[in-house]
């Protein structure tokens, strides 16, 4: 708790361009959590590190979406928006978490073995040690909730059992988080194949909408988008384009997927592939136009990068020397 709220905290990495996947299953929620509870939001760099980056490019990206969480909608000057790389905490608590997480227990990470097998030329330590990472981010900050897309669970279920266990050892030190699921965005999928997730680094363009996108382009790829043959519009898992489809179509209306069916009752794809793009684009065209005002303001971001990332290290020291005192470290000699 901070100040009689419950703590939030999430994360997104820094590489490839956002997708609506990530601002429907993710950002779309952060924001609408926000008012409710204390959140830390911060762009992830030191997990980007996995795998291999450019430096310029990923200073590049990290701020853009440092800036994006802003335009999307998330007050800088009540949600700590910042930098992971600037809060030295999470890596410290994360050695020590290291050490109370088994090997097996990250031999079971499936997004563990479908990186690896994406990057088989590179598979480092950072990428097989990434949730306890993950979990160090969440438990720095006591947080009681953390919203993620589905594909993240498995690494939310470690960072309980890991806090459960540290706790068991040595009393109340962590409070263990829950999972906060959006409920139709979720797990937004693939425009071509809507049984793969719709992912940043999807190599086929018209698999993904990216958040910057423009409407003819988002037009383009909803028309583009693989369907199926059954010419009926129903939210089934038979037919896993079209409840996609209404997926988006919901997240970005707030309806419910009963009215998005009774509406589109008796109409083609055609049509629904239209409603869902323009939705999409009325969705993101005013996300996109604050982004472009904020790059602008090169001190007003600097500014929030600096008082946040002091913020952040407030709490997250106070975790920290707290954990170190004890596992058993020295105290220090002021
Ligand atoms: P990559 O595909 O390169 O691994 P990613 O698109 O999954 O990247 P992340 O940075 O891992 O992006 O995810 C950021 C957040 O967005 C996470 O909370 C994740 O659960 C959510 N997210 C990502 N893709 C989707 C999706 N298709 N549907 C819903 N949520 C998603
Ligand atoms: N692993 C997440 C990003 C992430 C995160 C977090 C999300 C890192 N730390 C803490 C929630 C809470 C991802 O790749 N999407």
């Amino acid at each position: 708790m901070i100040d009689g709220k419950k703590v939030l905290f999430s994360g997104m990495q820094a590489t490839g361009t956002l997708t609506l996947g990530n601002y429907l299953g993710a950002l779309q929620n952060w924001v609408k959590l926000s008012d409710e509870y204390e959140c830390f939001y911060s762009v992830v760099d030191l997990h980007s590190i996995t795998v291999r980056q450019n430096p310029a490019e990923l200073r590049k990206r990290a701020r853009n979406l440092l800036t994006l969480y802003i335009a999307a909608g998330l007050d800088p000057k009540k949600n700590c928006i910042y930098y992971q790389s600037h809060v030295s905490g999470h890596a410290e608590l994360s050695w020590i978490l290291n050490c109370f997480t088994y090997m097996g227990e990250l031999n079971r990470m499936t997004q563990f073995k479908d990186k690896a097998a994406k990057h088989a030329d590179n598979i480092n330590a950072g990428l097989f040690t990434y949730p306890v990472l993950m979990a160090a981010d969440i438990l720095l900050y006591q947080a009681d909730v953390v919203p993620v897309g589905i594909d993240q669970m498995q690494h939310l279920e470690l960072t309980r059992d890991v806090a459960q266990r540290f706790n068991g050892i040595y009393g109340d030190v962590f409070t263990i988080p829950e999972a906060y699921l959006g409920k139709s965005g979720a797990k937004i999928m693939s425009l071509q194949d809507p049984l793969k997730k719709m992912s940043k680094s999807d190599e086929n363009p018209n698999a993904s909408v990216y958040l910057m996108d423009d409407t003819d382009t988002i037009i383009r790829k909803f028309k583009r988008a693989v369907t199926d043959s059954f010419a009926q519009i129903a939210y089934t898992d038979e037919q896993p384009g079209i409840k996609n489809l209404l997926d988006i179509y919901c997240s970005c209306t707030a309806k419910t997927p009963e009215e998005a069916v009774k509406e589109f009752d008796g109409r083609g794809y055609g049509e629904l592939k239209a409603a869902v793009g323009e939705a999409v684009a009325d969705v993101l065209g005013p996300v996109q136009k604050r982004f472009e005002e904020l790059s602008k303001d090169k001190a007003y971001i600097d500014e929030i990068i600096k008082e946040n990332a002091d913020k952040a290290n407030y709490y997250a020291m106070k975790t920290l020397r707290k954990v170190q005192k004890k596992v058993g470290f020295p105290e220090r000699i002021r």
